[in-house]
């Protein structure tokens, strides 16, 4: 009976921005979850409460949800408790040199938080409920129906340069338009919301937050603004539309990290249509509960969803030709597949397995796997670099989280067949930590970020080469400086963006909470500040989505 009754309140006093929505309050109280054995550290009710929060926010992303562990070491009882309270409280503050951030003496979590945590995680971790078509709809909420949206762009806005703006701690989008660099509209969105991706036609934006809520932006309003939004799963990352001739906007497909599954909705009502569980074997040929849905990309050669489940290494070519007699492809690549973007042809896929230290690749039209590349220590590129190498012809290039090196490999199987889908060249950026890479087809900037790594002077700045040149080495711009923040908090230099004319490239400075952040304009030719863009409502902005560029898969 006690148990029970700490099972219920645990779980009740869950907040419902986190794991679960009001349409999923039934499949609360349905959830299985585990009490702590008597050997375990004791919580109350409450502090289970608060660490299951902070663990969600802080911790999941990289252990996992049941702490199997991916970009993270695993952390389950049988692991923490030999470890010991006191080596997981010196962990949990101080971090370590392979990843582990500080979140101690960052100032993210306080000594009891930090004293919290290193007791809940020798708890046996609870398990989240499931997540059925039917939570799905439930949660949906069609704001502007269809029939009432505008049938022609009703605004003056020039939308290919709009910039589709992550704040992320605000859990909120900011549109703003390239051109005049003035803010059209903040919108709320998901918690720490992650990525914003565009429909095939320019019309709609997608946002997804880390609480798995997904937000439909109409661009053609007068004022662009959210026309839908659902509630796909308790945990999320990605989201894409179909872009295959003749699909054009008519699905959307998001993928979740709890449950482990992805769900294809109708593209502009986001009516859930299928859901599909990853579970299942790894590339080992082992048993994983939770093989999380990393990144999506939408295939140009067939209608197909590119799904890649990050535990299991598998790489799935789902094809949404027919929903109901579903094929799909499965590939096997490697563990922890996580990011990646397309080379400049569209043709391959070329993902990160960053744990795996290796690039797969896959080549889209003949739904194959065209080569595993060993790089550096954990791979990192976002959506990574496409440019033409003055000797090895084109090459798609990503930076790395454990090690300073810039791979660049080989993407042109027919005129530089002794290069493709090798490591032409290694260069040397200004550090590890790095974790996006950018160009665009009309520069010969390659600029490389570090926000992770632990040095104030690199984590505040850019490294950038000349492609045409990548032997001279790199230039550094103090793009934190620049941005002439208040106050001494964190003030990471995070993803390059460019606009569509690819001649200035935006970055953020993303400071506290709290505090200033800034977005920086630098000219592509002079490598010099332009503008920089300030506004109360800039809280922690991340991740910079042009519309054009990600329409269109230009980097
Ligand atoms: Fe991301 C992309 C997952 C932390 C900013 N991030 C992605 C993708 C995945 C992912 C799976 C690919 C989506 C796609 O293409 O469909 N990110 C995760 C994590 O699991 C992780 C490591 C930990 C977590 O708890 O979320 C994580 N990510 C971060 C951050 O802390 C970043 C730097 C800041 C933020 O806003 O949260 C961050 N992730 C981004 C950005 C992209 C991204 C900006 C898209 C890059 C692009 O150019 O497409």
């Amino acid at each position: 009976m006690k148990a029970k009754s700490w099972r219920f309140t645990a779980l009740a006093a869950l907040p419902l921005s986190l794991w679960l929505s009001q349409a999923s309050a039934d499949t609360t109280a349905a959830a299985p979850a585990t009490p702590p054995t008597a050997s375990a550290p004791t919580l109350t009710p409450a502090e289970f409460d608060h660490a299951r929060q902070i663990y969600f926010e802080r911790c999941a992303g990289c252990h996992g949800v049941l702490r199997k562990g991916a970009t993270g070491k695993p952390l389950t009882p049988d692991i923490t408790r030999a470890r010991g309270s006191e080596y997981l409280k010196t962990f949990i503050k101080y971090g370590s040199p392979a990843g582990m951030p500080n979140w101690g003496t960052s100032g993210d979590l306080s000594d009891t938080e930090v004293d919290l945590m290193a007791r809940y995680i020798q708890l046996d971790p609870p398990t989240p409920p499931e997540f059925s078509l039917a939570d799905i709809e439930k949660s949906r909420k069609n704001i502007v129906p269809v029939a009432k949206r505008p049938t022609r762009k009703m605004n003056q806005y020039n939308l290919d340069n709009l910039f589709s703006v992550t704040l992320r701690d605000a859990g909120e989008v900011a549109l703003i338009d390239g051109d005049s660099k003035k803010i059209i509209n903040i919108v709320k969105t998901g918690y720490a919301v992650h990525i914003s991706r565009m429909s095939a036609s320019g019309r709609y934006l997608y946002v997804i937050g880390r609480d798995a809520r997904l937000d439909l932006i109409e661009l053609w309003l007068p004022r662009p603004d959210i026309v839908a939004e659902v509630k796909i799963g308790l945990e999320a990352r990605s989201v894409e539309t179909s872009k295959y001739k003749g699909y054009e906007d008519k699905y959307a497909v998001a993928g979740s990290y709890w449950p482990p599954q992805y769900v294809i909705m109708e593209g502009d009502t986001l009516k859930p249509l299928k859901v599909v569980s990853t579970r299942g074997m790894t590339v080992d040929n082992e048993y994983h509960p939770e093989p999380r849905v990393a990144s999506i990309v939408a295939s140009h050669f067939h209608p197909e969803f590119v799904i890649n489940a990050k535990e299991t290494g598998k790489i799935m070519m789902v094809n949404y030709a027919d929903l109901n007699n579903l094929k799909t492809t499965t590939i096997d690549s490697a563990k922890f597949l996580h990011d990646g973007g397309f080379d400049a042809t569209g043709r391959y896929f070329l993902v990160a397995a960053n744990a795996s230290n290796k690039i797969a690749v896959v080549d889209t039209k003949e739904d194959k796997l065209a080569a595993l590349v060993d790089v550096g220590k954990t791979p990192h590129p976002g959506r990574g670099a496409n440019f033409v190498h003055p000797k090895f012809g084109p090459v798609w290039a990503t930076s790395h989280l454990g090690d300073e090196t810039i791979s660049l490999i080989g993407t042109d199987p027919v005129a530089h067949k002794a290069q493709a889908w090798k490591v032409v060249q290694t260069v040397k950026g200004q550090g590890g930590g790095s974790l996006f890479i950018k160009t665009h087809p009309k520069s010969s900037n390659l600029w490389v970020d570090t926000p992770l790594n632990p040095d104030a002077k690199l984590n505040q700045s850019v490294a950038v080469f000349d492609t045409r040149n990548l032997e001279a080495g790199f230039q550094v711009l103090p793009v934190a400086e620049w941005a002439n923040l208040k106050g001494d908090g964190a003030k990471r230099v995070v993803q390059a963006e460019y606009n569509k004319a690819g001649d200035e490239v935006w970055f953020s400075v993303w400071g506290t909470k709290d505090g200033e952040s800034a977005l920086v304009v630098v000219d592509d030719k002079t490598r010099k500040l332009k503008t920089v863009i300030k506004d109360p409502r800039l809280i922690t902005p991340t991740g910079k989505f042009n519309a054009y560029n990600t329409q269109h898969d230009i980097y």
